[in-house]
């Protein structure tokens, strides 16, 4: 049998067929091979959410997962520094969803404060994972002010999906649900930005608790990023993502950062140097633009935060 991988909580993978979900265990040949290759394979990795898998059925309704998936792409980030899963302070690759069509970035007007810088992040982790990022200002019932938010306005001016709503009173909703139609999207964001909320503004299938405490394991508490996945009708899923406190992209080098920033990215074809990194090098046109107010600022800004996070060595 064939279904989509849901939910996995401890040794139990929860599969969505087309009419039910069904408890399937992993093979154990599977984690043997896991824990034989611990250094540089999680143990959750070998089969996330959004997984397609092929299980057999046992007499008791469970099943077992027979063969690992082949992904069509996955989003990760780079994983929090933790005991176990990191080797002397280097940071591996943590798989949050597979089959991904649709990354949706999530933020807020207020409480938190939108962050660009954050939003950035997300947005190149959504890129370099081969998942087409989509931008949500959430929370615009606490603006007072009627008119878009300047952000959306960049944010559309650069090329990106934009949407603004408030889950609080569903304005904008109905549309964000319309965009993500026949795709699989996942949601991320910070804690509290209200990713749960418009999960469940969705669907009456969907009860996700609100305010959750949600970052204990980014603390180095628990190890593993438990993404569920729900079904809006059977092409439409969602995933929530729990409350993560630094979204970093994984396996990209500063000289890749260029070409996830749209608009510097049309400057920077003319720069002096082809490997120009907009930092110091003379002749480069991405610094020219952003002094004669061709490239807004606090961007450009975002950008080099970015480049200076990455450690070169590391890829
Ligand atoms: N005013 C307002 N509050 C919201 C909105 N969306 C979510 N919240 C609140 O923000 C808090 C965090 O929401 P939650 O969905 O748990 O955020 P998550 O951590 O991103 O999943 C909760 O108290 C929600 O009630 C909104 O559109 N407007
Ligand atoms: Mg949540
Ligand atoms: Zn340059």
């Amino acid at each position: 049998m064939n279904g989509i991988v849901s939910r996995i909580e401890s040794k139990d993978y929860y599969v969505f067929t087309e009419d039910k979900e069904i408890r399937c265990s992993l093979r154990g040949k599977f984690r043997l091979e896991a824990e034989w290759k611990k250094d540089k394979l999680l143990y959750t990795d070998l089969v996330v959410v959004g997984d397609h898998v092929k299980f057999s059925l046992n007499d008791d309704g469970t099943g077992v997962i027979e063969e690992l998936p082949e992904r069509k792409n996955y989003l990760s980030r780079k994983a929090p520094l933790l005991k176990g899963i990191s080797e002397k302070g280097k940071r591996v690759e943590q798989i949050i969803a597979a089959n991904v069509d649709y990354t949706v970035c999530v933020t807020s007007t207020k409480n938190p404060k939108f962050n660009n810088r954050v939003l950035d992040r997300m947005i190149v982790t959504a890129e370099s994972c081969k998942t087409k990022p989509v931008i949500v200002i959430n929370k615009i019932d606490l603006e007072k002010k009627k008119k878009k938010h300047l952000w959306h306005e960049l944010y559309s001016t650069w090329g990106y999906n934009v949407f603004s709503c408030s889950a609080e009173t569903r304005k904008g909703i109905e549309e964000l649900k319309d965009f993500l139609k026949d795709k699989v999207s996942v949601f991320i964001g910070h804690s509290g930005v209200g990713k749960s909320s418009i999960l469940n503004s969705f669907s009456d299938k969907i009860d996700q608790n609100v305010e959750e405490i949600s970052e204990a394991w980014d603390k180095g508490v628990h190890t593993t990023v438990t993404s569920v996945l729900f079904k809006i009708n059977d092409s439409t899923f969602v995933i929530d993502t729990p409350g993560i406190r630094e979204i970093e992209p994984y396996g990209i080098t500063k000289k890749d950062v260029t070409h996830y920033f749209k608009e510097l990215a049309n400057y920077s074809r003319n720069c002096r140097f082809s490997n120009c990194t907009h930092t110091h090098e003379p002749e480069c046109k991405v610094k020219e633009a952003v002094e004669e107010g061709n490239i807004f600022e606090e961007r450009y800004e975002s950008y080099l935060r970015l480049i200076e996070s990455l450690d070169e060595e590391e890829f």
